[in-house]
C-alpha cells in the first residue's frame, strides 16, 4: 500500500527561477527544509531533457522519502518512474490518467471550481490542486483569484485533500490551511527564494499554525 501523502509544503519546480542555480540544486535544498512533495514543472523544456531531470530529481527525492510528480506530462511520469503525474483542465482527462498510470500512482488535478473538484475526485484525483488563491505572477494564464472563500468552498466539497496554489507564501500560508487546505503549492516562494531551504522551512512554520487554527487554537498573528 502507498505512504500517506503528506501534502504540507508542495513544491513546483521552475528552471527560470532558478536560474542561475540548477533545477537540482533548488529541490536538494528544498528537501533540506522540509519540502513534503516535488512536482516537475517545466513547459518550456524537451521531452528528452524532462526525462533527464526527472531521473535526477528521483535520486534525490527517492532518498528523502518524497514523492516526485510530473506536471502534464503522463507519458515522461511513466518513462521515469515517478510517483504520479498532476493535469490540469485542459490536459489530458484525469479518469484516463489514472487509467494510464494505474491505481498506486499519484494523481494530482487542478480545480478552480466546485463542479470540476467533484468531477476529479470522482474521476479518481488523490489530491486537489486549488487556485489561484490569491493572485500568481507566475502563471500567466490563470484565471481570477478564488480567494480564501473560494478555496474554503472547495475543499468542503470534497473528501480528498487539497493543497492551495497561486500566489502563496510564508506570510499567508496559514491561511491558506485555515481555510481548508492540507497544504500549500508553491513556485516562486521556494524557486525565487535567495535560501529556498529557509523558505520551506518557513512554510512548514506557517503551514502547522494554520493546522492549529483550523483546530481552534488561536494564537497571535
Ligand atoms: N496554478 C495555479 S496558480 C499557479 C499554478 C501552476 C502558479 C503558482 O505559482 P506561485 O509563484 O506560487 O504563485
Ligand atoms: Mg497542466
Amino acid at each position: 500500500m502507498r505512504r500517506k501523502l503528506d501534502l504540507s509544503v508542495y513544491v513546483i519546480t521552475s528552471a527560470a527561477l532558478a536560474s542561475p542555480r540548477s533545477v537540482l540544486g533548488v529541490v536538494r535544498a528544498a528537501l533540506r527544509g522540509g519540502a513534503t512533495v516535488v512536482q516537475l514543472r517545466e513547459k518550456k523544456t524537451s521531452t528528452q531533457r524532462l526525462i533527464e531531470l526527472g531521473q535526477a530529481l528521483l535520486q534525490v527525492t527517492r532518498p528523502a522519502g518524497v514523492p516526485l510528480i510530473v506536471n502534464d506530462r503522463v507519458d515522461v511520469a511513466l518513462a521515469v518512474n515517478a510517483d504520479g503525474v498532476h493535469v490540469g483542465q485542459e490536459d489530458m482527462p484525469a479518469a484516463l490518467a489514472r487509467r494510464l498510470i494505474g491505481p498506486d500512482k499519484i494523481l494530482g488535478v487542478s480545480a478552480e471550481t466546485v463542479e470540476q473538484a467533484l468531477m476529479a475526485q470522482r474521476d479518481g484525483a488523490d489530491y486537489l490542486g486549488v487556485g489561484d488563491v490569491y493572485g500568481t505572477t507566475t502563471k500567466p494564464d490563470a484565471g481570477p483569484p478564488i480567494g480564501l472563500e473560494g478555496l474554503r468552498r472547495v475543499a468542503q466539497a470534497v473528501h480528498i485533500p487539497v493543497v492551495g496554489i497561486g500566489g502563496i507564501t510564508p506570510d499567508n500560508a496559514a491561511d491558506v490551511v485555515a481555510h481548508g487546505a492540507e497544504g500549500v503549492a508553491v513556485i516562486s516562494a521556494v524557486f525565487g527564494a535567495p535560501d529556498p531551504e529557509e523558505a520551506v522551512r518557513r512554510l512548514r512554520e506557517a503551514v502547522a499554525q494554520g493546522r492549529r487554527r483550523r483546530a481552534g487554537h488561536h494564537e497571535p498573528a
